[in-house]
C-alpha cells in the first residue's frame, strides 16, 4: 500500500524544529533510518536532508494505527509524519514529535547491504552496487555538500576575476593528450572519441575571450585500478592569454585557497565534521632538477627524465601542497612551450599534495610550425588537427592554462582516501554502473 503525496507537504525541517515551537502541529518528511520498541513505545528516527528528527508513538496518546505503522517500517522507507512537538532533552534538536498521522510514500520490503547511519564500510563495491542509500550517510553527505560549496566558491572566483565560463564538445574528432587513454565511440558513420581534455578549445577560445574557464567531465581511458585513477573525472579547465605558466601558478594558489576556505567555513557551519583542508598560505615551488637530485640523493635508482613517482615523493618526505615546476619536455604533449632558457625543460608545472597530483599546466606553444613538428614528433597526425592549426593563423595570443582535478582537490580538502568517494558515481576500469 503507498500513499500518494497529494495535498501532504513538509511544512519543518529538522534544522527548523526547536523547543519553542512546543505544541504546534508540524509535518515532516524524510526517510527512516531507525527503529526502536520499547514495550509500548515505538521510538522512530526520520532523517530529512539536514538531520535527523526523533518521532515517539506511545500506546493510548498515538491511535495503534499510527504506531503498528511505525513499527513495522524498515529503514529507507519514506515518509511523511504529521504530529505535535514535544520538548525532549536527549532527542536531536531538543525536540521529538507525537504522531497523529503518518504518510508511508515507499515502504522498503528489502534489507539494505549496510545500516543507514554506518559511519566506515570496509568493501567499497558492497557500498558503491547501492550507492543511492551509501549518498544518504553521513560521512558522504558532508563530502558532497562540501564539493558543492568549493565548486561554487570557485566559479565565483573565477567570475570576480573576468574569466568567462565555457563549454566545449566532448565528442572530438583526435587525441589532446596522447593517444594511450582515448575512448573510442561511433559518431554516425565515423570514428570519434570522448574529450580527454578541453585544451584546444580553450586555447583557441583564448584568442576571443582572453580568459576562459570550464568546469566539465573528461574522459581517460586510464588501465590502472587505483585509489586515484577515475575513466570520467571533472576539471576545472582555465586557459588565459598574454601570461605564462609563473602567472598560472598564482592564479591555482588563488583557486586552491578558495576552495579551502570554502570547506573551513562548511567545517565551522556543520558540527562534527572533521575536514583540515590543507595549508594555503604560500604553497613552495621546487623544480624538477632540484627535486630529481634530492631523489637521487635518496638513493633511489630515478633517472633525469623519469616521472616522478609517488613513492620516490614519499621518500624525501614532501608534505602538503607544493608545485613541481619545469618538467622535461619529452614526455610533455605537443603544446607544451620549450624552455627559452633550456631546450630539455618545458614551461610547465603541477601542482601536488603529498604524493598526489592535484593540476597541471603550462605555457603553450603559440607558433603553428612548433605545433606542427611537435605532433610528428610524437607520432600524431598533423591532419588530424587542421582546424586547431588554422587558428594559429589568425593572431594567437601568448598563452598559458591548467586543469585541476575536482576529485583530487576534494580528496585533498577533505582528507578522502578513495577518489572514488569524491565522485557520486564512479566509472572505472571495472566499473560502468550503476
Ligand atoms: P592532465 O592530464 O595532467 O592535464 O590532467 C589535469 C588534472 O586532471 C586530473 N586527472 C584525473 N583525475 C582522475 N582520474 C584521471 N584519470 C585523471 N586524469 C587527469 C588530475 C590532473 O592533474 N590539458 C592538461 C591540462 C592543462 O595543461 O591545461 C591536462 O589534461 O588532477
Amino acid at each position: 500500500m503507498v500513499d500518494e503525496l497529494g495535498t501532504v507537504r513538509r511544512t519543518h525541517l529538522s534544522s527548523i524544529l526547536n523547543p519553542s515551537l512546543e505544541g504546534q502541529d508540524v509535518t515532516v518528511m524524510g526517510w527512516i533510518i531507525a527503529v526502536r520498541i520499547h514495550g509500548s513505545i515505538t521510538f522512530v528516527t526520520i532523517q530529512d536532508r539536514h538531520g535527523p528528527i526523533q518521532v515517539v508513538a506511545k500506546r493510548k496518546v498515538c491511535t495503534d494505527s499510527v504506531r503498528n505503522t511505525l513499527s513495522t517500517l524498515k529503514y529507507h522507507s519514506s515518509v511523511a509524519v504529521s504530529g505535535k512537538v514535544a520538548k525532549s532533552e536527549r532527542a536531536p534538536g531538543g525536540i521529538e514529535i507525537i504522531p497523529h498521522n503518518v504518510h508511508v510514500f515507499s515502504a522498503v520490503t528489502k534489507i539494505p547491504p549496510f545500516e543507514p547511519a554506518a559511519i566506515s564500510i570496509k568493501n567499497i563495491d558492497t557500498r558503491l552496487e547501492s550507492r543511492c542509500i551509501d549518498l544518504r550517510r553521513e560521512p558522504l553527505q558532508h563530502i558532497f555538500r562540501a564539493r558543492s560549496v568549493v565548486l561554487s566558491a570557485i566559479r565565483n572566483y573565477f567570475l570576480g576575476n573576468d574569466f568567462t565560463e565555457i563549454s566545449t564538445p566532448k565528442i572530438i574528432a583526435s587525441a589532446t593528450e596522447g593517444g594511450a587513454s582515448l575512448f573510442s565511440i561511433f559518431y554516425y558513420d565515423k570514428e570519434a572519441f570522448l574529450a580527454q581534455s578541453p585544451q584546444l578549445y580553450k586555447e583557441q577560445l583564448t584568442m576571443s575571450f582572453e580568459k576562459v574557464f570550464e568546469i566539465a567531465s573528461i574522459f581517460r581511458a586510464e588501465p590502472s585500478r587505483t585509489n586515484r585513477h577515475l575513466a570520467e573525472a571533472i576539471s576545472i579547465d582555465m586557459e588565459e592569454a598574454f601570461v605564462d605558466y609563473n602567472d598560472i601558478m598564482s592564479q591555482v594558489a588563488e583557486v586552491v585557497r578558495v576552495a579551502a576556505d570554502a570547506v573551513r567555513q562548511y567545517v565551522k557551519q556543520n558540527d562534527g565534521v572533521k575536514f583540515e583542508p590543507p595549508n594555503t598560505d604560500k604553497i613552495p615551488q621546487y623544480t624538477y632538477q632540484e627535486l630529481s637530485e634530492r631523489i637521487q640523493d635518496a638513493g633511489s635508482n630515478m633517472e633525469w627524465g623519469d616521472d616522478l613517482h609517488p613513492s620516490w615523493l614519499r621518500k624525501i618526505k614532501l608534505e602538503g601542497l607544493y608545485f613541481i615546476k619545469d618538467w622535461p619536455m619529452g614526455p610533455k604533449p605537443f603544446y607544451v612551450k620549450t624552455s627559452a632558457k633550456n631546450p630539455k625543460i618545458s614551461e610547465s608545472f603541477d601542482l601536488m599534495h603529498n604524493d598526489l597530483e592535484l593540476s597541471s599546466g603550462s605555457t603553450r606553444v603559440q607558433d603553428k610550425n612548433i605545433l606542427e613538428s611537435n605532433l610528428k614528433k610524437k607520432g600524431m597526425k598533423v591532419a588530424s588537427f587542421k582546424h586547431h592549426l588554422s587558428a594559429f593563423e589568425y593572431g594567437m595570443p601568448p598563452h598559458a592554462g591548467c586543469g585541476i582535478g575536482l576529485e583530487r582537490l576534494m580528496m585533498a580538502l577533505t582528507d578522502t582516501e578513495n577518489i572514488r568517494d569524491a565522485v557520486f558515481y564512479p566509472r572505472d576500469v571495472d566499473r560502468l554502473g550503476p
